[in-house]
């Protein structure tokens, strides 16, 4: 795979808990990192970072986020379940936003942050795959349907490619049993948006963001151009995780592969 870095890349985001890691990790993917968030961000630490504060919601002020930049790592958004209103402006008119202003700006590259609430309501014994039908298992997991789709469109209509990658749980460490199967070291993470910035022909690849665990429910076949190796395993947390308390065996995060978000809601 030929990684030769972008000129400028644009990570949306940068302020949250995985932009604070990518910050540091997408250093070798380009010359000039632009980092942008609608809360505050460290400083530029040099020249080879900017840091732009701007709402996603403003279509005005993405546009002029977007300018001079060659790719785009999507990471910025509401990313926990709030009601629709709440996640409108982030999540719809952001995704938009910054594809039009990547048609605009002739940027031809995206990695969409994605997430495995776009299938949350199928149980934990079904394996699928990226084309099994989606289930989305709250307003996020729709709104992560309609980026999905959105990126889609684009290529379908503009060229531009996207790899949508369907988070699973991306924290230093598994913090319940499900996440024994959902966990995503950053490590793979970073390998996985590498991978996706510089693996050529893309189109839309869907591809499931999990470690290499013992349990997973998520098949990657259909990403498999991509070449995700992971190379971490959830096994080395399992006695600790284990160690909690058992929940009862109909609790939703023993049951669905969203966990706790199919009984989120509802908000009025
Ligand atoms: P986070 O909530 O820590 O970071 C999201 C960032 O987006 C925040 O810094 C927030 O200020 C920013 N943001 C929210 N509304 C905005 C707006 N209107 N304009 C500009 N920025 C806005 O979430 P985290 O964990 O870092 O996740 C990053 C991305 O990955 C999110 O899109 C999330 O949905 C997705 N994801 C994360 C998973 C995980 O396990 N951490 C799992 C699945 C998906
Ligand atoms: C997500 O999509 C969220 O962004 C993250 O905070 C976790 O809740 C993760 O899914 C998960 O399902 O564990």
């Amino acid at each position: 795979m030929t990684t030769t870095p972008f000129n400028r890349l644009l990570l949306t985001g940068a302020a949250g808990g995985l932009g604070k890691v990518l910050r540091e990790r997408l250093k070798s993917s380009a010359a000039i990192l632009r980092l942008s968030d609608i809360s505050p961000m460290a400083p530029a630490t040099g020249p080879h970072e900017e840091v732009v504060q701007c709402d996603l919601a403003d279509k005005a002020a993405v546009h002029d986020l977007v300018a001079g930049v060659d790719a785009i790592v999507h990471f910025g958004g509401v990313s926990t379940e709030h009601s629709f209103e709440d996640i409108l402006g982030p999540n719809i008119s952001g995704v938009f936003h910054i594809y039009e202003a990547a048609r605009k700006h002739g940027v031809k590259r995206v990695i969409f942050a994605s997430s495995n609430h776009v299938i949350g309501f199928y149980k934990q014994d079904e394996q699928i795959d990226a084309r099994s039908a989606r289930r989305p298992d709250s307003y996020y997991g729709l709104s992560k349907c309609y980026g999905e789709d959105m990126a889609s469109f684009y290529f379908d209509r503009y060229g531009i490619e996207t790899v949508s990658i369907r988070i699973g749980s991306s924290f230093p460490e598994p913090q319940n049993r499900r996440m024994l199967s959902t966990w995503l070291s950053y490590d793979d993470l970073t390998q996985l948006i590498e991978r996706g910035l510089f693996t050529p022909d893309v189109g839309h690849t869907v591809v499931y963001g999990a470690s290499a665990n013992r349990d997973v429910w998520w098949d990657n076949r259909h990403a498999a151009h991509l070449g995700y190796q992971p190379k971490d395993s959830s096994e080395v947390f399992r006695p600790a995780v284990e160690a909690q308390p058992m929940p009862a065996a109909d609790d939703p995060a023993m049951v669905y592969q969203g966990g706790a978000f199919v009984a989120a809601g509802p908000f009025d």
